[in-house]
């Protein structure tokens, strides 16, 4: 009546006396466990390769440095998010500007949007670097450079100003002495 340790062997193994039945049910389970472990393990596995974004940073942990090369020398920079100089991808970096810190007339290959955080932003549209042309913008205040608009920037008083969009972060300046690329 008890079957003996052979009898259970054959059975595992799947042997003439065992029904296939009960043997491809499990073999559907195995499949069905792999393949459901293996959904999960990737799923995991992507979520360590691109967590979600989540920043935050106090003013007071920014890390300041020299500009990029295309933007003024006078110009401190910090990057608070992303990667300014990759196309496509959004940036949002801070510039610290001493007293009369100034942007030749110059243009963007993307939008340009500049909030003022402290001290006073002059602005002006065209090719001439013209403060009577320009305008002020005092803390809070906002601009948008469309792309490709010609304008032109300087501060009035230690300022910091942030600038988002999507990059690449890039000056064409009207005139080629106003690149610092070119100021040696
Ligand atoms: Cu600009």
């Amino acid at each position: 009546m008890f079957a003996r340790k052979g009898e259970d062997g054959a059975s595992l193994r799947g042997g003439p006396s065992t029904p296939r039945t009960p043997l491809r049910l499990t073999d559907a389970v195995y499949v069905f466990v792999l393949i459901a472990l293996g959904g999960f393990i990737a799923h995991a596995a992507a979520e360590t390769a691109a967590p979600p974004v989540h920043i935050v940073t106090s003013g007071s942990d920014l890390k300041w440095g020299p500009p990029p090369p295309m933007i003024p020398k006078c110009a401190e920079a910090a990057i608070l998010d992303g990667d300014p100089f990759k196309q496509g991808a959004p940036f949002t970096v801070r510039l610290k500007l001493p007293d009369g810190c100034k942007f030749g007339p110059h243009w963007h290959p993307t939008d340009e949007n500049v909030t003022v955080i402290s001290g006073t932003l002059g602005a002006g549209m065209g090719d001439t670097f013209d403060p009577a042309k320009g305008q002020l913008i005092d803390a809070g205040g906002f601009v948008r450079m469309p792309t490709g608009m010609h304008h032109f920037a300087w501060a009035k008083g230690a300022t910091i100003v942030q600038v988002h969009g999507v990059g690449p972060l890039e000056f064409s300046y009207v005139n080629p002495a106003d690149d610092p690329r070119n100021q040696h």
